[in-house]
């Protein structure tokens, strides 16, 4: 997705003297990596999250953990507030800069900097691109399963920071599963060494996960190590054409009964017709109401016919329409092609993105709830079903009308969204099941977290960052 650079009010960008603040940074990080011109306010200061207008005071690009290090202990001094950046590819808002901060890009520290041969691990600084870092495993015959749609321009420092999810969450678990060690500069300017690789290490609270997820709010990441995995076989990827939800929740369950599932993802027709239109590409399977794609380990013929007599036991009790396995890894990459290029296909409708989830056992309920108040909705707004629903996850797109502002189509979209919510509550489930809180969805944090939840998170806040100059605003409710 191409992010539109929007303008940057002449002030910010402008000849403006340097401020004690930037002049120190300056002479910390030189002429070339303290950045003030308008283009790259622009490009550091948002994420792909629409409608905030990027206004930071500089973009600071430092090379090594102690330089963000000195980054933060200027900021206290100065009570300057940082916004550290990656690869911009959030959707909620959290690395947006709109109010004058200092943006702290990790752009520039993207090394490998130690590989372990009997760890199976790789210690990488924090800018290192993901797919990078799965081409460093590849190298080596290993496996770093994460992956998503951005995955080639998301950085390990801001996955680690959102605990990214993607397509074998289901397998292998989000980013927090894969981070062994964690090396932060928290808002105090302390610089935490976390837990340094160890397999064990029971010596109380686990730093570590405070940190994955907390989106900046209480440090800044500069150094990983992943643990990675030996290299899998080349999986099966299947793709059904399905009746509807019990259908898609009945070969989840017969799938992942009986086979080793990677994933397993679906999206209704709308989505794929318009992923087709885009690619100018036809569909794979004949055309129905839902698509399940299911990407699974096998271990030899006795697997394959298994998914073929669940694919021709659905076909007659009238629940699958269609379905193809993919004969070849071109085949795969086509498949998953289809449902990956979703998200970027929808940005042109500037979507209202639910990112939701709940239990996978309360699924069919929930989606039972959920179509009920789409069907008692606005009906003039197309909705567009996707994700991960093998772990619950949901990602329910309301697209903007083209003649509708973005104020009139959020009104539009609030009572389902506040619906939803409601009912994410009353089903325990998440209204940020990947993608984060950031700006977006703060006032709607309680109906997942409790008050006392919520508390306890500022008092951790004022402790890593007494100053509160982290990532101000961001996840926390005012
Ligand atoms: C999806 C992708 C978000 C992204 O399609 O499942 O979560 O752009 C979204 O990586
Ligand atoms: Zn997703």
């Amino acid at each position: 997705m191409t992010h539109e650079i929007v303008s940057i009010p002449a002030d910010a960008a402008s000849g403006m003297q340097d401020s004690p603040a930037l002049l120190r940074l300056r002479a910390l990080l030189g002429e070339h990596r303290l950045l003030r011109d308008a283009d790259s306010l622009a490009r550091f200061g948002a994420d792909r999250s629409p409608g905030w207008v990027p206004r930071p005071v500089a973009v600071a690009l430092p090379e090594t953990t102690e330089e963000v290090q000195e980054i933060v202990r200027i900021a206290r001094e100065f009570r300057l507030s940082l916004v550290p950046s990656g690869g911009r590819t959030g959707l909620c808002g959290g690395a947006v800069a709109c109010s004058g901060e200092l943006v702290v890009a990790l752009d520039r520290m993207n090394s490998l900097l130690s590989v372990d041969a009997v760890d199976r691990s790789v210690t990488v600084q924090a800018g290192m691109i993901t797919a990078r870092l799965q081409e460093i495993a590849r190298e080596r015959d290993w496996f770093y399963p994460v992956d998503f749609a951005s995955s080639g321009s998301s950085q390990i420092g801001g996955n680690i920071a959102t605990n990214a999810g993607g397509i074998r969450v289901i397998r292998y678990g989000m980013t927090r599963n894969q981070i062994s060690g964690l090396v932060v500069v928290d808002g105090r300017g302390e610089v935490l060494r976390l837990n340094h690789g160890l397999a064990k290490n029971n010596t109380g609270p686990d730093f570590r996960h405070l940190f994955i997820g907390s989106e900046g709010i209480f440090g800044i990441v500069t150094e990983a190590t992943v643990q990675l995995l030996p290299a899998p076989k080349p999986p099966q990827v299947m793709l059904f054409g399905v009746g509807g939800f019990p259908a898609i929740l009945r070969l989840l369950s017969e799938f992942s009964n009986t086979l080793k599932i990677n994933a397993f993802e679906f999206f209704s027709n709308n989505a794929l017709e318009k992923v087709l239109a885009r690619q100018g590409t036809a569909s794979p399977v004949q055309t129905a109401p839902f698509y399940a794609l299911v990407e699974y380990e096998s271990a030899g013929e006795h697997d394959e016919a298994r998914a073929l007599a669940i694919f021709e036991e659905g076909l007659e009790r009238g629940e699958l329409v269609d379905a193809v396995l993919a004969t070849s890894e071109a085949q795969s990459r086509a498949i998953w092609r289809l449902r990956e290029s979703i998200s970027d296909t929808l940005s042109a409708w500037k979507p209202w993105k639910n990112d939701i989830s709940v239990r996978v056992g309360r699924l069919d309920t929930f989606i039972e709830r959920v179509s009920a108040l789409v069907a008692a909705g606005d009906s003039d707004l197309e909705l567009v079903w996707y994700g991960h629903i093998g772990d619950g996850n949901i990602h329910l797109n309301i697209l903007k009308p083209e003649e509708l502002s973005a104020d009139a189509f959020a009104e539009r979209c609030s009572p389902l969204a506040k619906g939803i919510a409601a009912l994410l509550g009353e089903f325990s489930g998440s209204v940020s099941a990947e993608h984060g809180i950031g700006l977006l969805k703060r006032d709607y944090l309680h109906y997942t977290r409790s008050n006392a939840e919520i508390s306890a998170l500022r008092a951790m806040k004022a402790i890593f960052d007494p100053d509160g100059i982290m990532n101000p605003g961001k996840l926390l409710p005012d």
